[in-house]
């Protein structure tokens, strides 16, 4: 099934310089890039976004980080984009990351885990709406039909 995933190149992602590495993952994957942006977000966005972590110890310091500098927030689709993009980001905590996956070949400290996306439908959807209130693109590529096949 076609999903869109919400994915952000957090500001340690910016500031080491990987994010035309970690965007580059993505498109080598097939990976369909229908947004993307560069911006700094204050602490009530930056709260909306991680609403569901409100109760964690770690809350403040999370809003404190994503808020720090720029960040990239990008929208891909595809066939089950969301656990795709999942599997490649790796687990949460970058020790656990399996090499191969972006946080298990870039990150070392969940605080400095480079990069968030979506885990679910519904997460995927709120998120969306969040970081792209204009809405996504639409449109055709010529290489679908070799990565999505004829029927694309
Ligand atoms: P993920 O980013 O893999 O979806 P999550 O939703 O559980 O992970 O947590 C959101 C972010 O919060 C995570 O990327 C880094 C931070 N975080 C999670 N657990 C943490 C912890 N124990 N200490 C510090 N930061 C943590
Ligand atoms: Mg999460």
């Amino acid at each position: 099934m076609t999903e869109r995933s919400l994915v952000l190149v957090k500001p340690d992602g910016v500031q080491r310089l990987l994010v035309g590495r970690v965007i580059a993952r993505f498109e080598d994957r097939g990976l369909r890039l229908v947004g993307l942006k560069l911006v700094h977000v204050d602490r009530d966005f930056a709260e909306r976004h991680y609403a569901v972590h409100r109760e964690q110890p770690f809350f403040a310091g999370l809003v404190a980080f994503i808020t720090s500098g720029p960040l990239v927030a990008m929208a891909l689709e595809g066939p089950n984009a969301i656990s795709v993009v999942r599997a490649m980001v790796g687990a949460t905590r970058p020790w656990e990351s399996a090499p191969g996956t972006i946080r298990g070949d870039f990150a070392l400290e969940v605080g400095q885990n480079l990069i968030h996306a979506s885990d679910g439908p519904e997460t995927a959807a709120a998120e969306l709406a969040l970081w792209f209130p204009e809405g996504t693109l639409s449109y055709p590529r010529e290489i679908d039909r070799w990565v999505l096949g004829p029927a694309s």
